[in-house]
C-alpha cells in the first residue's frame, strides 16, 4: 500500500483550489467561502470524506483488511447448464483436490437454504432444481483462494445434472405466462374519474376518440452495475455462536437477516460491518446476500475465517443487473401532440427468482407518466420469470425503463406529425394547479419542468443548434447530426413505506471531537461527506472535529438499504436529530453555567456564544463532561406522509420529485454505425445543495453510466444454451473518459425543495440517470435524418453501431434517402 497522502492536503487551499478548476463545472468559491465564514456547512462543496485516501490507494476495502490467521478461502461450483435438474456432486473428489478443505452443497447449510430478499424463492446453493446457467451449485472451500478456484472450476465434471429446454426472454417467458410475482395493472381514467379495472374501457375509448393514433414495440437492454469492487465477504466466526461479518453491501441489516437464518441462529449472533464499498449501483442491495451467507456457513462449520471474493466473469454468471424490458403501446393524440389516451404493456426478464423484480416494475409504471400528464391511462406490467441470473436494482430501479417508454413514444407522435420533439413534450407537460395528478393519484406538488426546461433550452441553445443540425445533414450525406432535449421527473422515498426510516448516533468525546455513525453505507456517493456536513452544521464546529465509521449493524439496528436515493435525506435527518439533542443539552449546561438562556446560546465557526463570552467548543464540551452530560444520542427520522396500497396502486409513494433535464448532440456515420457524442447540457435539480462539488458529480457520473446503458452497454444470452456471453469487460463495453462530451456543460438548477427535506436539499444519485435519453434520443434524432425524417427509426436499446446500422437499414429500405 502506497503512503497515505497527508490527510491536510486536500485541506490545503492550493490542493483545493486546483481540484475545482479541474471540476467541468465551476461551484461558485465567493458565495461558498461567504457561507463557510459565516458559519455554515452545508452548502458547502467539500471533498469526498476518503479522496485522500482514495487517490493514494490507502482507503481499505474488505479485501484489504488483513487476514487473520487460518483464514480460509471459499470458491462456487457454478451450473454447466441453464434449466434441468442437480442429480449429484461428486463431493469426495473434490475434496480429495489439492489444499481443499471442505466442500458445501445445499444440504450442509444449517439453517434455510434461501437469501431471497423479500420473496423467499432464492436458494443459496442449488437444492434439485437448476435455474440458470452459473447458478452456484456446490462451495470450495481452500486453504488459499486458487487451489479453491481451481477446485470450483472443475463443476462440468464434478457435477452431474440433468439438462432442461431454458427460457430465456421476457417475451417468452410472457407468452407462457411464468412470472415471478403476480402482473401489475395500474389503469387510470381522468375523464371518468375512475381507476383499476373499471377505468380500463374508459382508456380504450380514449385512444379510440382521439383525432390521431399509433402503436409501436420498444425493446429495451439490461446493464451490469459493474461496481469496481466485485463482490466480497469475510466471515469471522465469533465466541458463543455469534458470527462477524465484513461484507460489500448496501444492506447490511438484510445481509444480518439472511445470515442468521441460514445458520439458524437470531440477528443478535450475527454482525456485519461496511466501512466503504468500491461501488454498489443496486447490485449489493440484495445480491451481495448469496456471498455474505456461504462464507458464513463455511466460517461456521469450519470455526475458521472465511473469505469470498468472486471472480469478476463469476459475478457477471451469477448475480443478477438491470432488467431488460420490453413494451408493446398504443395511444391516441391530437394535432399538438398532447397524449389523449394510452396503453401499454411493459415486460421484464426477472430472472429466476423474485429479488426486487415487484417493487422494480412498480416503479417503472410510477415512471412511466415521467413529466407528463397523461389523463388516460392503462399500464400492465409482467416480470417475466427466465432461466437466467436474477435481476435486480441498478440506478432507477424500474424508473428509466418506465420512463424511457413514454420518451419514446413522443418521440414518435414529434416524428409522426412532423414536430419537433421538444415541442410535444412541452405540450405534455404536467400542469401546477391542474393537470397535475399521477396516474397513482399523487398530486405533484412541486413541479418544475417547465421552467427548467425553458432555461436549459435558453441556455443550450437548442433552437438555433437544432436548425444547424437540419442544415448540416442536407450537404452531408454519410455523416448526420442529431439533437434531443429530454426532461426527467424521478420520485423520490422507497415505493415500499416502512423502507423509509433511519437512525443515527452521534458521539462527542471529551476533546470536543465527534464521532457519527448511521444506518446508510458509503458506496462513492459521498453520503458520509454529506452526513459529517450536517452533523458539522448542526453543532457549528469545523469539519476536521467530525470522523464518520464503518456502517454496523451493533450500532444502529434494523436499518434500510442505502438505495433509492435517499441515503442522504434519510440519514442526514438522523444524525441531525441526534446532534440537535446534544447541542440542546450542551446549551443548557453553558447557559448554567455561564448565564443566559439555553436558547439563546450559539453553536457557529468551532465556537460558543453564552452568556457574553466565546468560548471554544471543545472547552464546552469538557464543562459539560464535568457536569454529568450525555454526551452521545441516536437520532430517528422517518419519511413524513407517505402512503401506498398495493393492490389498487395508488397513494402517495414519493415524498417529492427531483427533477431535471439534457441536450446532447450526436453525429453518426452511417456507413459504419459509429457514432459520437458531441456536446451534453444538462441542468439539474438538487433543491438546495449539501455539497455542489459532489452534487455534480453525482450527476456526470449518472449521465455517463446512463449513456452506457444505451449505447454500448449490450448484453447476450446464448439462445440455446443461455449462456451469459458477455460476462467480462472483454466483450462487454461500458464508458471510458474517451467517451465523456468534449464539451460537457453541467449546472445545477437553483431552487429548494418545497418539502421539509435536510436543509432543502433534494436526492441525487439515480435521477440524473435518466438524463442520457437524450444521447438515445439524439441518435434515433441522427438515424432519422438519414431517411429524410419520413420514417420512425426502429432503433433498440443499446443503441450499438450494430443496432445503429439496423435501424438505417430499415428507414433507408422504407424509401428515406440519404442526404435528404
Ligand atoms: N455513486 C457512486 N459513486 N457509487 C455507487 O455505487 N450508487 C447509486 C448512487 N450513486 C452509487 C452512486 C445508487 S443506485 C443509489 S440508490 C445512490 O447512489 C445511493 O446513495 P444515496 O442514497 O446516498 O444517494
Ligand atoms: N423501492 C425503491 C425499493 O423504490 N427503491 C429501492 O431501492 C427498493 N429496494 C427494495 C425494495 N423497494
Ligand atoms: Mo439504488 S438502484 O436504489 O441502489
Amino acid at each position: 500500500m502506497n503512503k497515505p497522502l497527508s490527510p491536510d492536503l486536500l485541506q490545503s487551499a492550493e490542493a483545493f483550489a486546483d481540484y475545482r478548476r479541474n471540476q467541468s463545472v465551476r461551484v461558485d468559491d465567493a458565495a461558498e467561502a461567504k457561507a463557510h465564514a459565516g458559519g455554515a456547512r452545508v452548502g458547502i462543496s467539500r471533498p469526498h470524506e476518503s479522496a485522500a485516501l482514495h487517490v493514494a490507494g490507502a482507503a481499505p476495502y474488505i479485501d484489504d483488511l488483513p487476514e487473520l490467521a487460518g483464514t480460509l478461502h471459499a470458491a462456487l461450483g457454478l451450473s454447466p447448464v441453464a434449466a434441468g435438474r442437480l442429480l449429484g456432486v461428486d463431493v469426495a473428489a473434490l475434496r480429495a483436490l489439492p489444499d481443499v478443505v471442505d466442500v458445501l452443497v445445499a444440504a450442509d447449510v444449517p439453517g434455510s437454504n434461501d437469501c431471497g430478499s423479500i420473496v423467499h424463492d432464492d436458494p443459496i446453493l442449488c437444492a434439485g432444481e437448476i435455474r440458470f446457467m452459473g447458478q452456484p451449485l456446490f462451495a470450495v472451500i481452500a486453504r488459499n483462494r486458487q487451489a479453491a478456484r481451481r477446485a470450483a472450476a472443475r463443476a462440468r465434471d464434478m457435477v452431474r445434472v440433468e439438462a432442461g429446454t431454458p427460457v430465456l426472454t421476457q417475451r417468452e417467458a410472457h407468452a407462457q405466462g411464468r412470472y415471478v410475482v403476480p402482473p401489475m395493472h395500474l389503469v387510470r381514467s381522468a375523464g371518468t374519474n375512475t381507476h383499476g379495472a373499471a377505468a380500463q374501457p374508459a382508456v380504450q375509448a380514449a385512444i379510440a376518440a382521439a383525432p390521431h393514433r399509433l402503436k409501436g414495440s420498444l425493446e429495451v437492454g439490461g446493464q451490469e452495475q459493474f461496481y469496481l469492487e466485485g463482490q466480497i465477504s469475510y466471515a469471522i466466526p465469533r465466541e458463543g455462536g455469534g458470527m462477524h461479518v465484513h461484507c460489500s453491501t448496501q444492506h447490511p441489516s438484510e445481509m444480518q437477516h439472511l445470515v442468521a437464518h441460514a445458520l439458524g441462529v437470531r440477528s443478535h449472533a450475527v454482525q456485519v460491518e461496511c466501512r466503504r464499498m468500491g461501488g454498489g449501483f443496486g447490485g449489493k442491495e440484495s445480491q451481495s446476500g448469496l456471498f455474505a451467507c456461504v462464507a458464513a456457513i463455511a466460517a461456521r462449520r469450519l470455526g475458521r475465517p472465511v473469505k469470498l471474493r468472486l471472480d469478476r466473469d463469476d459475478d457477471f454468471m451469477i448475480t443478477g443487473r438491470r432488467h431488460c424490458f420490453s413494451y408493446d403501446w398504443e395511444v391516441g393524440y391530437d394535432d399538438a401532440g398532447r397524449v389523449l389516451g394510452a396503453k401499454i404493456d411493459m415486460i421484464s426478464r426477472a430472472g429466476h427468482s423474485a429479488d426486487l423484480s415487484g417493487p422494480v416494475m412498480t416503479r417503472a409504471l410510477c415512471h412511466f407518466d415521467n413529466a407528463y400528464w397523461l389523463p388516460e391511462v392503462a399500464m400492465h406490467g409482467y416480470s417475466g420469470k427466465t432461466n437466467t441470473q436474477s435481476n435486480t436494482a441498478f440506478r432507477g430501479f424500474g424508473g428509466p425503463q418506465g420512463a424511457i417508454a413514454i420518451e419514446s413514444i413522443l418521440d414518435s407522435i414529434a416524428r409522426e406529425r412532423g414536430l419537433d420533439a421538444l415541442d410535444v413534450r412541452q405540450a405534455n407537460f404536467y400542469g401546477t394547479a391542474q393537470n397535475n395528478v399521477t396516474p397513482y393519484l399523487q398530486t405533484v406538488q412541486d413541479n418544475i419542468a417547465a421552467p427548467l426546461v425553458e432555461q436549459l433550452a435558453a441556455s443550450s441553445d437548442y433552437r438555433a443548434r437544432r436548425a444547424a443540425a437540419a442544415a448540416f445533414n442536407a450537404g452531408s450525406p454519410v455523416l448526420k447530426r442529431g439533437i434531443a432535449l429530454t426532461p426527467v421527473k424521478f420520485g423520490i422515498s422507497f415505493n415500499v413505506k416502512h423502507f423509509n426510516q433511519a437512525g443515527a448516533l452521534v458521539h462527542v468525546y471529551t476533546d470536543g471531537s465527534i464521532l457519527v455513525n448511521h444506518g446508510g453505507t458509503e458506496m462513492g456517493q459521498g453520503l458520509n461527506t454529506k452526513v459529517a456536513q450536517v452533523v458539522a452544521h448542526e453543532l457549528g464546529v469545523a469539519f476536521d472535529r467530525v470522523r464518520v465509521t464503518a456502517t454496523d449493524t451493533t450500532k444502529v439496528a434494523n436499518t434500510s438499504a442505502t438505495a433509492a436515493s435517499t441515503g442522504a435525506d434519510l440519514n442526514g435527518k438522523a444524525a441531525q436529530d441526534a446532534a440537535r439533542q446534544i447541542r440542546e443539552r450542551l446549551a443548557a449546561c453553558a447557559a448554567a453555567r455561564h448565564g443566559g438562556t439555553a436558547s439563546e446560546v450559539r453553536f457557529a465557526n468551532d465556537k460558543v456564544q453564552v452568556g457574553g463570552r466565546e468560548l471554544g467548543f471543545d472547552v464546552v464540551v469538557g464543562e459539560a463532561y464535568l457536569d454529568q452530560v450525555q454526551l452521545w444520542s441516536d437520532g430517528f427520522y422517518a419519511t413524513p406522509g407517505l402512503s401506498w396500497d398495493r393492490d389498487t396502486m395508488t397513494g402517495r409513494p414519493f415524498y417529492y420529485f427531483a427533477y431535471g433535464a439534457a441536450v446532447s448532440e450526436v453525429i453518426i456515420d452511417t456507413l459504419t454505425g459509429e457514432w459520437k457524442l458531441l456536446r451534453a447540457d444538462v441542468l439539474h435539480d438538487v433543491g438546495r445543495s449539501l455539497n455542489p462539488a459532489v452534487d455534480i458529480g453525482q450527476v456526470e457520473g449518472a449521465f455517463i453510466q446512463g449513456m452506457g446503458w444505451l449505447t454500448t452497454e449490450e448484453l447476450v444470452w446464448h439462445p440455446q444454451s443461455g449462456k451469459l456471453m458477455t460476462h467480462a469487460p472483454s466483450t462487454y463495453k461500458i464508458p471510458t473518459a474517451n467517451d465523456c462530451p468534449p464539451v460537457f456543460n453541467v449546472r445545477l438548477y437553483e431552487g429548494d425543495n418545497v418539502e421539509d427535506s435536510i436543509h432543502r436539499s433534494k436526492a441525487v444519485g439515480e435521477p440524473p440517470l435518466l438524463l442520457p435519453f437524450s444521447v438515445f434520443f439524439a441518435i434515433r434524432d441522427a438515424v432519422s435524418a438519414a431517411g429524410g425524417h419520413r420514417v420512425d427509426p426502429p432503433l433498440a436499446a443499446p443503441a450499438t453501431s450494430e443496432s445503429i446500422l439496423r435501424a438505417l437499414g430499415a428507414v433507408q429500405a422504407s424509401g428515406g434517402r440519404a442526404g435528404a
